[in-house]
């Protein structure tokens, strides 16, 4: 996918790790996603308890840009306080998944609350630094499978409306089980988290160097104090 690029690519790192935590409502289907992203294979799974950790490294941008990205996704357990879990892995945050079941209309209500810790999260690590544009918080409509294919329109429709309800990055339709949907999903996720990686480790650069000590150069060999053997 050529769409995306980094700024100053020569400059940029060859790698980068961007964050992005995946998280919904019980039984939706993320732990199955991360490992389909991961792996691209459907493995039966068990509820999550805590956070999963799965990653997968690919290369989203064209072939001047030759960057590798290693997309770190953090899978949260959908039973437990959602605030309090992405208050503990909210640091260096680039990126959010919103899954939900297309099958299933209550977890689509769900959303706007997992929207809203995701949310802040995002705002707390990325204010000072004026960044939070930058991340993309993309929502997954989970188990096309069991979508009738006549209905899949529908879904699309509705996935469509929620992101632009919420504005938010992006919105796909997928099966984790099946895989479908699911590299078109990961490209797009890859690139626009490392592109929000990219913009924070710059300001973050860009402060140090703002809020660093005055350090005053004095030019050896030159006039005026240093020249005349100041021992200042
Ligand atoms: N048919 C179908 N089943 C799926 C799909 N994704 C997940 N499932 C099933 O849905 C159930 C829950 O999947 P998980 O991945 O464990 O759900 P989760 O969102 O991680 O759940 P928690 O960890 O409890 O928050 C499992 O039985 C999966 O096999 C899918 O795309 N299609
Ligand atoms: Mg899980």
């Amino acid at each position: 996918m050529d769409v995306f690029s980094l700024s100053d690519s020569e400059e940029c790192e060859c790698e980068l790790f961007p964050k992005v935590v995946v998280v919904g409502p019980p039984g939706v289907g993320k732990t199955t996603l991360a490992r389909r992203i991961a792996f691209d294979r459907f493995n039966k799974t068990k509820p999550t308890i805590g956070v999963d950790f799965f990653s997968r490294t690919v290369r989203p941008f064209s072939q001047q840009q030759d960057v590798k990205v290693t997309v770190q996704l953090w899978d949260l357990a959908g039973q437990e306080n959602r605030v309090e879990m992405m208050r503990a892995v909210s640091r260096d945050l680039c990126g959010v998944l919103l899954v939900y079941d297309a099958t299933n209309p209550s977890t689509v209500k769900q959303i706007s609350l997992w929207l809203k810790v995701a949310r802040e999260a995002v705002l707390r690590e990325h204010e000072r630094l004026d960044t939070a544009q930058h991340v993309p918080i993309i929502v997954v409509a989970n188990k096309s499978d069991l979508v009738d294919v006549r209905e899949h329109e529908r879904h699309l429709a509705q996935c469509t409306a929620l992101v632009q309800a919420h504005e938010l990055t992006n919105g796909y339709l997928v099966s984790a089980k099946e895989g479908d949907n699911v590299k078109e999903l990961l490209y797009d996720l890859a690139a626009r988290s490392a592109i929000a990686m990219q913009k924070m480790s710059r300001a973050r650069i860009a402060r140090a160097r703002n809020d660093g000590p005055n350090v005053v150069l004095v030019k050896r060999g030159g006039t005026g104090a240093a020249q005349r053997g100041c021992q200042c």
